[in-house]
């Protein structure tokens, strides 16, 4: 069950690495669903400081030297524009990973988990739910910004860390399959939901019909752009530091902008039970528009054209997701109560008849600012 971290010995991970620092004390940190997170303390030349210490989810990313070869790269390309850019704090606007002591960006300790160590960004924060229209428009921006620097990335195509990560027909096959198994029991009593997401089958393949006829294009894409993983600024908002690199890689823009709808244009958090909480903030779905396209200048008009479907797809692909792990006995993501995957599905669903009943308001709002 993917319900509980393990407490690792980071003093023992940390001693992997090319810290320069002794290590003091460490906790667990955030609220991930995917990897384990640690905040440690390091005493530095008799100053404390800190780093995000992370041992990465071998379950789910069955790849983990890959996927830190894709984050090495983008993160180094980061670095480099930055710095060529003049900016004062290259090293608190991307990741940074920490040399292992073979000079690695990772390390592996005795039981085969990877590990990795980047920097604490300080002075900022990720939000669950957010507090403001200005932050909703900052945090767009700054994922906007991301893929405008991912486009310039040279090279070899990046690795596909999860393949078919968005290809929302395959998730729904996926979710067939878990019901067919029903391993965990669970079928009959989600009948409800399970019908939802057949209803909604013909939506499923828009966007993967798109790419393959080849009106959306490729790009280098985030496709985990859930508020929390981008770090607003505490004093101006501003979006100092993308983060969660795993799933970077060939993907379509939409999917990173879908899933910034999803995140932040809700009236409640994603695990919030009670479906009635849940409606769209037209406001909160403006200030993406406006903060996304201020900086994503390079749409075509196809991708244009359905970012607020996306909006729709990617909450009721994630809807699908939960749905899924919850029949399968909640493997994938990290619950802390048992009807926790069936709460954020059903969170899902009713977002996305949310959003279908606004999506004239929310086509009217795009068009204004496109
Ligand atoms: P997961 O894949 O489990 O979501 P993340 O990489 O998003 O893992 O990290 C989990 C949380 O840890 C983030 O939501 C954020 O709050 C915090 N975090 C991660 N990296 C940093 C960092 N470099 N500086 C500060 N906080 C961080
Ligand atoms: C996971 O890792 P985290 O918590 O930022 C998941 C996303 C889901 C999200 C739902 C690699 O994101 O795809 O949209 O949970 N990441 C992975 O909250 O599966
Ligand atoms: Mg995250």
């Amino acid at each position: 069950m993917a319900s509980s971290s393990s407490i690792h010995d980071i003093r023992t991970i940390a001693a992997l690495f090319d810290m320069r620092a002794d290590f003091v004390s460490a906790q667990v940190y955030g609220s991930g669903h995917i990897n384990d997170t640690y905040c440690a303390w390091f005493d530095q030349s008799g100053k404390r400081i800190r780093y995000v210490v992370q041992r990465i989810n071998h379950n789910v990313f069955k790849q983990p030297v890959q996927l830190m070869e894709n984050v090495e790269r983008v993160t180094q390309h980061a670095l480099a524009t930055l710095k060529a850019n003049g900016s004062r704090e290259a090293y608190r606007r991307t990741l940074t990973c920490i040399p292992s002591l073979d000079g690695k960006p990772y390390a592996t300790d005795s039981a085969g988990n990877v590990w990795r160590i980047y920097p604490f960004v300080e002075r900022a924060r990720g939000y669950d739910e957010l507090e403001t229209n200005e932050q909703a428009y900052q945090a767009a921006r700054a994922f906007g910004e991301f893929q405008k620097l991912a486009a310039t990335l040279g090279g070899e195509r990046l690795h596909e860390t999860i393949p078919n990560f968005h290809n929302t027909p395959k998730r729904l096959e996926a979710l067939e399959a878990a019901i067919a198994a029903d391993s965990a029991g669970r079928a009959a009593e989600v009948a409800t939901e399970i019908e939802f997401a057949r209803a909604r089958s013909a939506d499923c393949s828009r966007i993967t019909d798109l790419i393959a006829s080849g009106e959306i294009p490729e790009r280098v894409t985030h496709n985990d752009t859930k508020l929390n993983n981008v770090l607003l600024d505490d004093v101006t908002a501003e979006g100092v530091c993308v983060i969660d690199l795993d799933t970077t890689m060939p993907g379509s823009a939409l999917y990173d902008f879908g899933d910034m709808v999803r995140t932040a244009a809700p009236t409640t958090r994603e695990d919030d039970p009670d479906p009635a909480n849940i409606g769209v903030r037209l406001d909160r779905f403006e200030a993406l528009v406006k903060g996304y396209l201020s900086t994503a200048t390079f749409l075509n008009k196809h991708e244009l054209a359905n970012l607020a479907f996306a909006g729709k797809l990617l909450t009721l692909e994630c809807g699908i997701r939960f749905l899924t792990d919850y029949l399968s006995g909640d493997v994938y993501f990290k619950i802390s109560r048992p009807s926790h995957n069936i709460d954020r599905c059903r969170n899902q669903f009713a977002f996305v008849k949310a959003i279908e009943d606004n999506m004239d308001a929310m086509e009217k709002i795009v068009a204004a600012h496109r």
